[in-house]
């Protein structure tokens, strides 16, 4: 899963990058055009526990790739931002978060304002991406004088057209309703605006409640552009991030944070991307896979390896809370709480599971 991080200048950024990444800033750093990569793991007790009843020698977790954009300042998208900050990998990520500055009024001209930041930046995706799509279609037209266009070109054609008119209107394509495969279709561009989109609202820490209670009535004013959004402050908790596991407890107690943002961002990650995971385990390794909702067995083979999805033959399925329970496979077998099902059977979040293939 990668993700990459958006936001107007100043806004806290570099800052979240550090913290989601669990990583100190580099005062020797790169320079802050440059976009950075960072890799870290969703913390998954589930992975301990079957790890602990295997004796697994692995412990696999689900790895998630942050990427820090340079910044990112109205006008950008006919300017140099988006050449680098799409080069450097925002365009590829699979979902973007958006940080709003609502922290340090006095050094700035005009008053903090995270929902303005939010929809300027959106409008700066959407322009981006009326570029692209003009491009593509002027294309279509051109070859559409020449020759007939083909079902794929023709079913191409009628989703831009689709997407022109949402741009046009100035919304983001995450809000045009497509069905599956259009989906499919309309994400090959890697358009910035259709990417799901998590807002978080940095705020100072000595305002973090304030922030907090207003989320709720920024959410209602986010909906309608397909947003989301959490406040947190990003310079306590990059600090509260780097403290040792012991440390941390008592800081985390003394401010009343039950969660870490890190864990918190990961999970509405998660829920935006639609994603649950799945388990394997066994002497080897015990390992969490991420999955859509509604995929089926076939799918989770498939991210497991090309070749389980070819030999599929069944799934042997059984629930973590069995698993667990029952302290292992012998035990489920017993209570025939293992399931044999088939290529569509749709996996639920954790559920454990053996591919049976054939080689
Ligand atoms: N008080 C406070 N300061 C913050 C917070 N987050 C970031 N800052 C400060 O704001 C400044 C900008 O933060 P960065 O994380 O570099 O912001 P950025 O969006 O990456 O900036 P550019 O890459 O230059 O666009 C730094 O001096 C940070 O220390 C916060 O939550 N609270
Ligand atoms: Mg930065």
């Amino acid at each position: 899963m990668n993700i990459g991080l958006i936001g107007k200048s100043r806004s806290g950024k570099t800052t979240t990058f550090h913290l989601l990444t669990g990583t100190a800033p580099d005062p020797h750093a790169a320079h802050k055009h440059e976009v950075q990569m960072g890799v870290t793991h969703v913390p998954d007790p589930r992975v301990d526990t079957l790890a602990e009843i295997s004796a697994s020698k692995k412990k696999i977790y689900v790895t998630v790739e942050y990427v820090d954009a340079p910044a990112f300042d109205v006008g950008a998208a006919k300017s140099d931002w988006f050449a680098s900050a799409l080069e450097g990998g925002v365009k590829n990520s699979e979902a973007l978060l958006l940080v709003a500055r609502a922290f340090g009024a006095d050094e700035l001209s005009e008053p903090l304002d995270p929902l303005r930041d939010v929809l300027a930046v959106q409008d700066e995706l959407v322009l981006s991406d009326m570029l692209i799509l003009e491009k593509r279609m002027d294309r279509l037209t051109r070859q559409r004088k020449v020759k007939t266009l083909s079902a794929d070109e023709q079913m191409e054609m009628g989703i831009l057209e689709r997407a022109s008119e949402t741009l046009a209107n100035g919304k983001p394509l995450r809000t045009l309703a497509l069905d599956t495969s259009e989906k499919k279709t309309l994400r090959g561009f890697q358009f910035l605006s259709e990417k799901p989109l998590l807002a978080v609202v940095n705020a100072a820490e000595d305002d973090l409640t304030r922030w907090g209670g207003e989320i709720r009535e920024l959410n209602g004013k986010l909906e309608p552009h397909g947003i989301r959004a959490v406040a947190l402050s990003a310079a306590l908790e990059g600090e509260i991030a780097r403290l040792d596991p012991a440390e941390r407890a008592v800081f985390m107690s003394d401010l009343g944070v039950t969660e870490l943002a890190r864990d918190r961002i990961l999970r509405a990650s998660f829920d935006l991307l639609g994603l649950m995971s799945f388990l394997t385990t066994g002497d080897k390794e015990s390992r969490a896979w991420p999955l859509r909702k509604g995929e089926t067995a076939l799918d989770a083979a498939a991210s497991i390896h090309t070749d389980l999805a070819r030999g599929f033959i069944r799934a042997e399925v059984v629930a973590y809370d069995d698993f667990v329970r029952e302290g292992g496979y012998p035990g489920c077998k017993t209570k025939g709480l293992l399931r044999l099902e088939g290529k569509d059977y749709p996996v639920k979040d954790g559920d454990i599971l053996v591919i049976r293939h054939s080689s």
